[in-house]
């Protein structure tokens, strides 16, 4: 029986991989939820082999054993806020969206996760049409990065203007507010602040495209950020850090992901989710242990 009235910390699901090097991840979700004071749980979807090098292949599970391993925990908890990273198959996605459904689960947040920092693909192009079909109208946000937004939306994306029409393209796939997160493209800042940004869109559109004609861009640009845009029905909000030049970003998107669910499960709005969980995601990576030989996990302990 569901002990809804005695339960104090709040619960968070993560449904995703197991990268068992531990950056990425469900390993990567729980450690984030925790830092957040959340409970976590965690149901898996697929067992990759990975190190900070690469990905080398992936077992994943059914429909039947990612139901199996999800239900009891709804049985048992009120799930206060859930993400999925990696869900590898169509049938897998089809059940996720069915329990989401069935549970009427709140605070979804959903991680099109396509592929890895390594360059190993995730899901194939008939999985992502199910998890675009099903997923984005159930979700509260849904988080792509640069590249995952371009393969999504199908267009290139080479402008603060293709930021927005990419967003608006996600958005009439039914995903009510899409975050898309500038990690892969370090925008110059020409000395405007991020509320000058808001206000100029010129200069945006200046730094990104002085930015994109530049072959060897991260070592020229003086102060580059890092700006994630959130568009919320409407509304546009931008997120300003700094670009930190580093191989040390394996298991961002997990992180960031599951930062905004734990804090929508701690009761902040959205908005303020993605601000707190943008701040912990840049302290993560400037902190990262640097460790392996590739890209070095990050570093969810932090404190902000
Ligand atoms: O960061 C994307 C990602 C998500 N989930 C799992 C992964 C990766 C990248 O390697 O392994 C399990």
């Amino acid at each position: 029986m569901k002990k809804t009235n005695t339960q104090k910390q709040p619960v968070c699901l993560t449904i995703a991989g197991v990268d068992p090097s531990g950056g990425a991840g469900i390993i990567a979700d729980i450690k984030t939820f925790s830092a957040f004071g959340c409970f976590a749980t965690a149901a898996i979807a697929s067992l990759t082999f990975q190190n900070t090098q690469g990905v080398f292949g992936a077992s994943h599970q059914t429909a039947e054993t990612v139901r199996a391993q999800i239900l009891p925990v709804l049985d048992d908890f009120e799930i206060a806020a859930l993400k999925t990273g990696m869900l590898p198959t169509g049938e897998i996605i089809e059940e996720v969206a069915r329990i989401v459904a069935e549970n009427n689960l709140k605070n979804f947040v959903v991680d099109p996760v396509v592929r890895s920092t390594s360059g190993f693909d995730l899901i194939d192009d008939a999985a992502l049409k199910v998890l675009i079909e099903k997923l984005f109208p159930l979700s509260i946000v849904i988080t792509p990065n640069i590249p995952e937004a371009e393969r999504i939306s199908r267009m290139k994306i080479e402008s603060v203007e293709d930021i927005r029409k990419a967003a608006k393209i996600m958005q009439s796939f039914g995903a009510k507010n899409v975050l898309i997160k500038g990690g892969h493209m370090p925008i110059w800042d020409l000395g405007f602040g991020i509320a000058d940004l808001e206000y100029s869109e010129a200069a945006a559109e200046l730094s990104l495209s002085e930015h994109l004609r530049n072959k060897n861009p991260k070592s020229q640009i003086p102060n580059p950020k890092s700006i994630d845009f959130l568009f919320m029905g409407g509304e546009e909000f931008t997120f300003s850090a700094d670009f930190i030049e580093t191989t040390a970003t394996h298991g961002t998107g997990c992180t960031f992901a599951a930062a905004i669910a734990a804090n929508l499960a701690n009761g902040k709005t959205l908005r303020e989710a993605v601000e707190s969980a943008k701040k912990f995601v840049t302290e993560a990576i400037r902190t990262a242990p640097h460790l392996g030989n590739g890209h070095s996990p990050i570093n969810q302990l932090v404190k902000i």
